[in-house]
């Protein structure tokens, strides 16, 4: 029987903290896009300070692990549609620019907002591009298929996918992954980062809660040319909150991703902690593929905790 996959927490976690020392970031950094540029890796974090208004904040590493901050954000509330803040950013380079996806959310509700750079810190805004509907989690795939741009997206409780030909216009939406009741993400789902291309198909890392809204990191793989179609979705979580700073947050009982990277042998999967910290969890790319075979027993482990 193979082990289901789960990811290892990095010992030196948390990877990043509120800062003190800057108004707008006193009081969480959490849901971070993680992205390679220029050969470093670029997080760009949802800071809240004392005002409670999401910014994007940017840290920068050499190794992903060890990040070093800017003073200021890169990305603040700008429209009438971010009045309470710019949120969970997801960051797909396409054709040498950066797109960012990210929730807008204001008293009309939350909204799916795109904007693009070409240096991870200087952003200019194309708009919502998803209008009149309460929606969030979006991301877009690092590739077009079949010429198109394909985005997942989120209409409560469930992970939608819809294509586009200039990314502001989205069409062919639908339903691709429900929550399944009983198990850890019965209740909601929501995609996390941009999917990983493999050889059997895009490895999507996502986010699921069940009744007790326990926020859990689960793994999905699908078609490469039809994503739409999900090959194997392992029964188990990868990623369940377990250490303080995930038990214990500005939101307890949170795991929740917007991007990871990868490395020769290794996908980095980057994590909010309970809506508070930043924080980072590994496994091996081989061990990956298996979750084809993945057992029930960590799943029976978890609901007796
Ligand atoms: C979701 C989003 C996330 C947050 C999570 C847990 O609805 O708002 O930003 O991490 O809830 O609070």
């Amino acid at each position: 029987m193979t082990k289901p996959l789960t990811l290892t927490r990095y010992p030196g976690n948390p990877v990043l903290t509120p800062s003190l020392y800057n108004e707008w970031e006193t009081d969480n950094v959490f849901n971070a896009a993680v992205i390679e540029h220029d050969g470093l890796v670029y997080m760009l974090y949802r800071a809240q300070g004392l005002d409670r208004i999401s910014r994007i904040g940017c840290a920068i590493s050499t190794d992903g692990y060890y990040f070093n901050r800017l003073a200021e954000p890169v990305f603040v509330p700008e429209t009438p549609y971010e009045e309470f803040g710019v949120e969970d950013p997801r960051i797909t380079r396409l054709d040498g620019v950066y797109y960012m996806l990210y929730t807008a959310y204001s008293s009309e509700g939350t909204r799916v907002s795109l904007a693009h750079s070409t240096n991870l810190i200087a952003w200019e805004r194309l708009g919502i591009i998803l209008p009149d509907e309460d929606n969030k989690d979006a991301l877009l795939f690092p590739e077009k298929i079949g010429g198109q741009y394909v985005m997942f997206h989120r209409r409560v409780p469930d992970i939608w996918l819809a294509y586009s030909d200039d990314l502001v216009h989205w069409t062919d939406h639908q339903i691709i992954m429900k929550p399944r009741p009983g198990l850890w993400d019965g209740v909601r789902i929501g995609a996390g980062g941009p999917p990983f291309k493999t050889a059997h198909g895009w490895l999507n890392f996502y986010h699921g809660f069940a009744e007790e809204r326990i926020y859990c990191l689960g793994v999905a793989l699908h078609d490469l040319e039809d994503p739409a179609n999900v090959l194997k979705r392992q029964e188990e979580p990868v990623l369940c909150p377990r250490a303080p700073w995930e038990v214990y947050g500005d939101v307890p009982n949170v795991v929740f991703t917007c991007g990871g990277i990868e490395t020769d042998t290794d996908y980095l999967i980057y994590y909010g902690g309970g809506d508070h910290v930043m924080a980072v969890a590994t496994v091996d790319k081989g061990e990956a593929m298996a979750i084809a075979s993945a057992s029930k027993s960590d799943v029976e482990a978890f609901a007796q905790s």
